[in-house]
């Protein structure tokens, strides 16, 4: 699995003020720490940037390749700081993200082929949010016949299905995993990804792993091609990297249908049940889901 890291954005209380202020140690540690735990690629996250925006893009790219060879992953809505950023980055950039707007397509897709970069193809519509797995479908489709006039190959395309939090409404949920299960169908050339740690967004911070990693291995079980993670949590790169086989396969069994036993797992098996069952909808989610 490709791996993005997500933590070098501007709402970060470290981040936000060194990018500001371009401020290099701050972003150039946070980007070295995100490289020696493993991620695959950096996100630069820095939000709108409605005042400056290339400037502030152009300095990040070149500050973080000042420390690391890592891919970048340029995040911004702004279409002039994200041209700014692919024409400082050294190797193929991956531009987070691109939506269904018709302005954003019209300025954006021509990017992607212009310095043949590769896109994350964001399934929201002009009419916001996809309501269910059929309605991501027809973007996922749109978007693709889009970036084919602009020439850009499918290979080049990592789709993005939006992902909602558990604590939110369950049934986006589940619409986002029906459709990881028909991507492959739909579009087997495309690649994939999720911005993991959304689904655990609202959840108290020491219980948000356990939602981030089952979710991811759940994804896995569809093909997930990559997603963007926290890169600090080395139990989920583990994961990620093939190294932990017995909880994937617990969770991938539990997918299944299997219902084993509680008691006779481990306490940190249990979790991942427990987790399982919370983001199918099985089990309601609440705070205290793990105690149940
Ligand atoms: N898809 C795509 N890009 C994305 C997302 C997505 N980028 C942004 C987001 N979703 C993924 N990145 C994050 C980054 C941080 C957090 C969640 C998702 C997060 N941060 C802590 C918080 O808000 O509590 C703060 C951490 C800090 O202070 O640094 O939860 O879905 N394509």
């Amino acid at each position: 699995m490709v791996l993005i890291g997500e933590n070098l954005n501007i709402m970060s209380r470290t981040i936000g003020p060194a990018l500001k202020e371009k401020n290099p140690a701050p972003v150039q540690e946070m980007a070295k720490a995100e490289a020696e735990a493993g991620v695959d690629y950096i996100d630069l996250n820095i939000g709108p940037a409605r005042k400056a925006g290339d400037e502030m893009m152009a300095w990040v790219v070149e500050t973080v390749q000042g420390v690391t060879d890592k891919a970048l992953s340029l995040d911004t809505t702004n279409p002039v700081a994200m041209e700014a950023g692919l024409k400082a980055a050294k190797g193929k950039a991956l531009i987070n993200s691109i939506s269904l707007q018709p302005d954003r397509l019209e300025q954006e897709l021509p990017l992607v082929k212009k310095y043949n970069a590769s896109m994350i193809g964001l399934l929201w519509g002009v009419e916001g949010m996809p309501r269910d797995a059929n309605e991501r479908a027809m973007l996922a489709v749109d978007l693709m016949y889009k970036a084919s006039e602009a020439g850009i190959a499918n290979e080049d395309i990592w789709i993005d299905p939006i992902l909602t939090p558990v604590s939110v409404e369950i049934n986006q949920l589940k619409a986002c995993f029906e459709f990881m299960a028909m991507l492959k169908d739909i579009a087997p050339e495309c690649k994939s990804t999720v911005g993991l740690s959304n689904i655990s967004n609202g959840t108290p911070n020491h219980l948000r792993p356990y939602l981030n990693r089952t979710c991811m291995i759940m994804l896995m079980k569809h093909g997930l091609y990559s997603a963007i993670v926290d890169a600090f949590d080395s139990e989920l790169i583990s994961i990620a990297r093939g190294n932990k086989p017995e909880i994937v396969d617990l969770v991938h069994r539990v997918m299944d249908g299997d219902k084993p036993d509680l008691a006779s797992l481990s306490e940190e098996e249990a979790k991942y049940v427990k987790t399982v069952r919370v983001i199918t909808g099985e089990a309601l989610y609440s705070h205290s889901w793990l105690e149940i």
